[in-house]
């Protein structure tokens, strides 16, 4: 299987992160990348690509972020050391709650400093944003759109089973259309299925209309940023598996099935903490059948192994040979599939797990 990876991904690396009320070391580490990178190196069924660096990743990016949020992103850290930051990294000290607020009022936005647009355009304190970040979020963007390219010229849409694998980092999925949080800056995953769509216009019935996508989300957490970008859009379906209530704590029920146009575009799977490989497995099947019905022209994972039974912030009980399983169930869908990385941070594991899904995806 072909791998799409970009050294720049390493860069990002804040020292800190608050988590459950503590200051920890930040889980979100390069050493996640360099532990995969270190595995699939040394199995022989994958090859380690470059990324494409002809690609215009903020042309790309723009399909699904506004561009108020992609200046901020290229302009915080600069700013914030300006107005007399901590040099280590923006942190939001506090939230612009929109709920608070009367729409009007966000004209004065102009005038607001960099500590103001740090707690506007981030929810959690999971995402300090470094001298790096910028040019790590868009390594990440340019290695989903490379590995998206190259499924795209070797398998086009509808073609039977195919997968190429995106060793994104940072994450993606928590980032929505101007927000960052959870480790995540850009959605990989989403930016990769527009790109999909744009490369591959569908004029089956003579106008143009959007190309199906299916994004599977079997990260341990609920993937809210990307269940918000497609949230209207009918031409996106995003199905999840995740802990029920645990973070981000305010999405991801069985009740949001999507909205408007997309109304029912959108299936999410609760799951209990405690879930094993087998419970996990049914509910997945259930997961791809609601995929398989809607008959996308390809198929993108967002894959997390924190759901591992040793991942220190999460709580279900994965193993080795549930993952090997998930990929075999994944391979029926029998459709070109872009694996794209997302959480995980039990290090002595990560490399062997994301390695036994796509290995089981092959089988
Ligand atoms: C991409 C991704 O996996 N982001 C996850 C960010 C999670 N950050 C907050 C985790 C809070 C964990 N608190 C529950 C502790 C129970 N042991
Ligand atoms: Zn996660």
């Amino acid at each position: 299987m072909k791998v799409f990876y970009d050294e720049d991904s390493l860069l990002h690396n804040p020292p800190y992160e608050i988590l459950d009320g503590h200051l920890v070391h930040y889980y979100e580490s390069p050493s996640r990348p360099q532990t995969i990178k270190h595995e699939l190196e040394n199995a022989p069924s994958f090859t380690i690509l470059p990324t494409n660096k002809a690609l215009d990743v903020l042309k790309h990016a723009r399909q699904v972020h506004t561009g108020d949020y992609l200046q901020y992103l290229e302009t915080a850290y600069a700013a914030w050391v300006a107005d007399g930051g901590d040099k280590t990294a923006v942190m939001p000290e506090r939230f612009h709650i929109r709920s608070c607020f009367r729409a009007h009022r966000l004209q004065t936005r102009g005038a607001w400093g960099a500590i103001a647009r740090a707690g506007f355009y981030c929810f959690d304190l999971s995402c300090p944003i470094t001298a790096d970040t910028h040019k790590s979020a868009l390594a990440s963007v340019r290695t989903a759109l490379s590995a998206a390219e190259a499924l795209s010229a070797s398998s086009p849409p509808y073609s039977p089973k195919s997968g190429i694998f995106a060793h994104c980092r940072p994450p993606g999925h928590h980032a929505g259309t101007a927000l960052c949080g959870g480790y995540c800056f850009l959605n990989n995953a989403s930016i990769a299925a527009r790109f999909l769509q744009d490369i591959n216009p569908s004029t089956d019935t003579g106008t143009a209309q959007k190309l199906p996508i299916a994004i599977l989300d079997i990260d341990y957490h609920h993937g809210n940023g990307t269940q918000e970008i497609f949230y209207e859009d009918p031409s996106v379906l995003y199905v999840s598996l995740h802990a029920q209530n645990d973070y981000p704590y305010y999405t991801g029920s069985k009740s949001e099935t999507g909205a408007g146009a997309g109304l029912s575009y959108t299936y999410n799977h609760p799951l209990p903490r405690g879930t094993a490989d087998d419970g996990y497995i049914a509910e997945l099947q259930r997961a791809l059948d609601e995929i398989r019905t809607s008959a996308p022209a390809y198929v993108l994972v967002s894959l997390g192994v924190d759901t591992y039974i040793d991942d220190p912030i999460s709580d279900f009980k994965l193993t080795r040979a549930g993952y090997t399983r998930i990929g075999q169930a994944i391979a029926q869908l029998n459709r070109p599939t872009l694996f794209v990385m997302e959480g995980g941070y039990h290090i002595e594991t990560i490399g062997k797990n994301v390695r036994a899904v796509l290995e089981g995806f092959e089988l």
